[in-house]
């Protein structure tokens, strides 16, 4: 999302003015400059208020569990008397995690928690590089946010403050393969992937895609051996039973019929070319085989920025602040990182979406990256439940369990993305909305 050293992104067509611009990490932090009688740090009774009015009927134990529509949407509160994941590890490949989160408490296996950021990976804080020696811990710790967001949305603990996430019992593994500067490097996200498969993980969630190639083409031969190590290291950690779920991506695009590819490569910067890009090219690790693709909803249909298309299994909320008149409120709440020194979270209280609850942090964002923690906490409770299912199945179990959605009855015409399918299985919503008590009940 947000990357200091490749400076600012020209707007493109059906975005926003962007200052945080999603990339390889899949949120969208769109910062909208605010009056200066809103540009307050909420807190969280105040939140608690302003959500139970908003959302009306969305309600759970924790102090934001208000403003928790998009578990509602879930059924996870439902779901929570049946399963909570406890026990079930599942690795967060991201920016790292938030070790002092109060909503983590007890949630991390801090022995298993690791950084993947190496010395010669461009744009990275020394003090997140570990080259793999997963002894050092500090190396882990998430200096931006959007890893916190991701792990407290699959296993916040229902423990009275902040939000209660999918799995609430779940275990998070930090598995650092973005730099404070958001950039996903493919050989950080391999090693990351091979790792989890050492450690015989039970879900991985990968909220980004590898960098530096927003597509990577089978016809380039750079290209082809980078898709290739990112293919064997999926299908290496798919073999040792670990659940791969990953974020759709946020271009907009249909990725069954890809055309243009304006942004890669994204490092190093001012390199990018404006390319025509086909289906020998893939978004990894979404195109990856066997992978539990997520695209993003809103609270009423799929999100504006949403890539669709045929690797799709399944929506999840990702938020979309355009489908509500509730400032900030359509978006995803979820925890934030202490030690953000990006400047982020600054930012987020001058647009009005920051509050604090029990001393946590958390703020509303949105983006495929929100919406892809939904599927893997759905999956942490399967494999709660069984244990012993094989990670295919419980791919098959976390479709086949969805609520089907039909496509939209009406879309805009000039929009590229143009749905297809019938009700049960659609380019946009892959098989429907991930449903964690559905999941649960079977
Ligand atoms: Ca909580
Ligand atoms: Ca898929």
């Amino acid at each position: 999302m947000f990357k200091r050293a490749n400076g600012h992104r020209a707007p493109r067509r059906g975005r926003r003015r962007l200052v945080g611009a999603a990339v390889a990490l899949l949120c969208v932090v769109l910062i909208q400059s605010a009056s200066a009688e809103t540009t307050v740090l909420i807190d969280g009774a105040t939140a608690n208020t302003q959500c139970t009015a908003a959302y009306p009927g969305t309600v759970g134990p924790d102090q934001l569990s208000p403003c928790q529509w998009d578990m509602k949407v879930i059924n996870a509160g439902a779901a929570h008397s049946t399963a909570t994941g406890k026990g079930v590890k599942v690795g967060v490949i991201d920016g790292g995690i938030d070790f002092s989160h109060p909503d983590l408490a007890g949630a991390i296996d801090v022995a298993r928690s690791c950084s993947f950021i190496f010395s010669t990976t461009p744009t990275a804080d020394p003090a997140e590089i570990a080259n793999g020696d997963c002894s050092n811990k500090a190396a882990v710790q998430d200096l931006q946010g959007h890893g916190t967001h991701v792990a407290t949305t699959i296993a916040g603990r229902a423990n009275g403050i902040g939000i209660v996430g999918v799995a609430p019992e779940a275990t998070i593994v930090g598995l650092k393969a973005c730099t404070i500067d958001g950039f996903c490097f493919a050989d950080s996200v391999a090693a990351a992937l091979r790792y989890a498969g050492n450690q015989r993980l039970d879900v991985v969630n990968l909220s980004l895609f590898a960098d530096p190639y927003l597509y990577f083409c089978a016809n380039e031969a750079g290209q082809r051996a980078i898709l290739r190590d990112l293919q064997s290291a999926a299908r290496y950690a798919q073999q040792r039973g670990v659940v791969i779920v990953a974020a759709a991506g946020n271009e907009a695009h249909d990725l069954g019929h890809p055309t243009i590819d304006e942004i890669s490569p994204d490092w190093p910067p001012d390199t990018a070319i404006v390319r025509e890009v086909g289906n020998n090219c893939r978004v990894t690790p979404a195109e990856l085989p066997g992978v539990v693709t997520v695209s993003a909803s809103g609270v009423n249909t799929l999100a504006s920025y949403s890539n669709v298309g045929g690797p799709v299994d399944v929506t999840a909320p990702g938020g979309d602040a355009g489908q509500t008149t509730v400032f900030g409120r359509g978006r995803i709440l979820a925890g934030w990182s202490s030690t953000d020194a990006t400047g982020l979270w600054e930012a987020l209280i001058g647009a009005n979406r920051a509050v604090t609850s029990g001393g946590g942090r958390y703020v509303w964002i949105s983006g495929t990256s929100m919406a892809s923690p939904h599927a893997a906490g759905v999956a942490a409770l399967i494999r709660g439940q069984h244990p012993g299912m094989p990670q295919g199945a419980v791919a098959a179990l976390i479709r086949s369990s969805a609520t089907p959605m039909s496509c939209p009855a009406s879309w805009p015409t000039a929009d590229p993305r143009h749905c297809t399918g019938g009700t049960g299985q659609t380019s946009f919503f892959g098989a429907g909305m991930v449903n964690a008590q559905g999941a649960v009940s079977r």
